[in-house]
């Protein structure tokens, strides 16, 4: 059983009172406690990190500063099996996804966050003035001041420190909000930080829930410079509600109803390979995962038989076993919104070709909030399993037999985060993505990530873009200095 307090100012800390329990969703056991920070906590952060930003965070040299950031990469890496089993213990994910993506990426983000802001050139003009002289304007990049960090719980390590590595790579200080459901990564990267002699106040953690607790106090705050929030698209239409009487920069990375599209040209395993990593992985909990999938006529039938094969021989079981690929949704509650899509599915006349249940697992795991891996096809593309993101281990197959039509079903969402297409015809694949609405597209693979790139959605699925650049222009403030030479 492991307790997770509150990290403020460099010490860990009780909250407000209030605590709540940590479940491992592959059992339904109980982790241990959670402590809550209310509004008054959030305060306490939020001021420490205030004054650690006229501290000695504030007056490092930068040099200094991405250092640290490196040294904190290194401690997730030299405690990477402590993260790797809280992680798994949080989310039920299994310990091979884990390894390979969640705990490397935590290390990585801060890592190379670093790498990108040591390497940042800023702009700068020569200008010719009325008097015949000149002038040379330049940009200087300064911290925007506090940045309120709020994550889901699906990638918890990887989806924070995406946010924290830029944030504290730009001179910010952070207070970060992990998801109610998984709160333990977040607490081990405070040890770390004390760790690696990491300023106080400059990283800080609250633990709690969104309206009425510290989601919603962090957004509110008057000294918290800008939001950057990853969860579901209506949490996101909230806090620029309260967001907005204190007019804070917000990045919003939201939710998806994404598409796969298979021509009947690409290469056949591979598009089946993809597709049941695109619909199955992390068990549908994935940003990016597709719940909408377009095959072309002529091979849909052989499609759908394939996908059924994959996912039926897709393996659960405890998540810390080598050979698990499935894990548990993250609750019981999430579990019960899931299965509703399932009988939502029926209702609305749905043929389900595999899955639609609970799997019988033994003992141990019977306590968990599992869902067998789900296709289904025969719905309109009205149905609201057709529109509604699930957020599930769930997708829909259906044919189509043109690239117009494919790509008119395709955007007809209010979404608009990422799409997959699956085409031996380079120029097709082009002609896709330049079609699609979306602000990711895969072609011939799927959640091939370059840190260096733009990431982020159109439409119900965020705001603004992170990733490289991005990240580097939003965490801080431009400022143009003009002089006359
Ligand atoms: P969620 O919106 O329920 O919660 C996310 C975080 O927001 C949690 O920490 C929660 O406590 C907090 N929160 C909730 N209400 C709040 C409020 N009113 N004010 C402030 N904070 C509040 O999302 P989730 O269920 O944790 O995550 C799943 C969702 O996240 C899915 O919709 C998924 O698509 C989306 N997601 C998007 C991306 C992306 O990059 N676009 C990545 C991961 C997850
Ligand atoms: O890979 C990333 O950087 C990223 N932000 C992934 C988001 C996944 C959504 O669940």
């Amino acid at each position: 059983m492991s307790d997770r307090k509150l990290f403020i100012d460099g010490k860990f800390c009780l909250g407000s009172g209030e605590r709540f329990a940590n479940i491992n969703p592959a059992t339904g056991a109980h982790l241990g406690f959670v402590e809550e920070a209310k509004a008054a906590d959030v305060g306490r952060a939020v001021a420490a990190a205030k004054a650690a930003l006229s501290g000695p965070w504030g007056r490092m040299p930068q040099a200094e500063r991405l250092a640290l950031l490196g040294a904190a990469a290194q401690g997730i890496c030299d405690r990477f099996d402590d993260f790797l089993e809280a992680e798994v213990a949080d989310t039920g994910k299994p310990l091979s996804w884990a390894r390979k993506v969640d705990i490397p990426r935590g290390a990585a983000n801060l890592q190379l966050f670093a790498d990108i802001t040591r390497n940042i050139a800023n702009e700068s003009y020569i200008t010719d003035t009325p008097d015949g002289g000149k002038a040379i304007n330049y940009a200087m990049r300064q911290p925007l001041g506090v940045v309120g960090v709020i994550c889901p719980w699906n990638l918890p390590l990887l989806l924070m420190t995406w946010k924290v590595g830029p944030a504290l790579a730009a001179g910010n200080t952070v207070v970060v909000k992990p998801s109610e459901e998984t709160p333990s990564t977040a607490t081990l990267l405070a040890e770390v930080m004390n760790d690696i002699g990491m300023p106080p106040g400059v990283y800080n953690v609250v633990h709690g829930f969104g309206p009425g607790s510290a989601g919603q106090a962090l957004v509110q705050h008057k000294d918290v410079a800008a939001i950057t929030f990853t969860g579901e698209s209506s949490t996101g239409i909230a806090i620029m509600k309260d967001a907005a009487p204190t007019l804070k920069p917000l990045s919003f990375e939201l939710g998806g109803k994404n598409p796969a599209i298979i021509f009947a040209d690409a290469d056949f395993d591979d598009a089946v390979a993809g597709t049941l990593r695109s619909s199955f992985s992390n068990c549908g909990q994935v940003c990016l995962c597709s719940e909408r999938v377009y095959v072309e006529r002529p091979i849909f039938e052989r499609f759908v038989a394939a996908m059924k094969e994959g996912a039926e021989k897709l393996r659960y079981g405890a998540p810390m076993d080598e050979g698990t690929e499935m894990g548990p949704l993250i609750s019981a509650q999430h579990r019960d919104k899931v299965l509703s899509y399932y009988q939502l599915a029926r209702d609305e006349g749905a043929n389900v070709v595999c899955g639609g249940g609970v799997p019988q697992l033994d003992d141990e795991l019977s306590g968990g909030s599992w869902v067998e891996p789900t296709i289904i096809t025969g719905l309109g593309d009205e149905a609201r399993c057709v529109r509604e993101e699930i957020f599930g281990p769930i997708c829909h197959i259906s044919p189509f037999d043109s690239e117009e039509e494919v790509i008119g079903r395709a955007n007809d969402t209010e979404y608009g985060l990422c799409a997959a297409v699956w085409t031996g015809d380079l120029k097709r694949g082009h002609r896709m993505a330049a079609a699609l609405d979306c602000g990711l597209v895969w072609l011939n693979s799927w959640f091939l990530r370059d840190l260096r790139t733009p990431f982020g959605g159109t439409g119900a699925s965020g705001i603004g873009r992170e990733g490289g650049i991005h990240s580097v222009n939003f965490y801080s403030e431009l400022k143009n200095v003009c002089v006359k030479l």
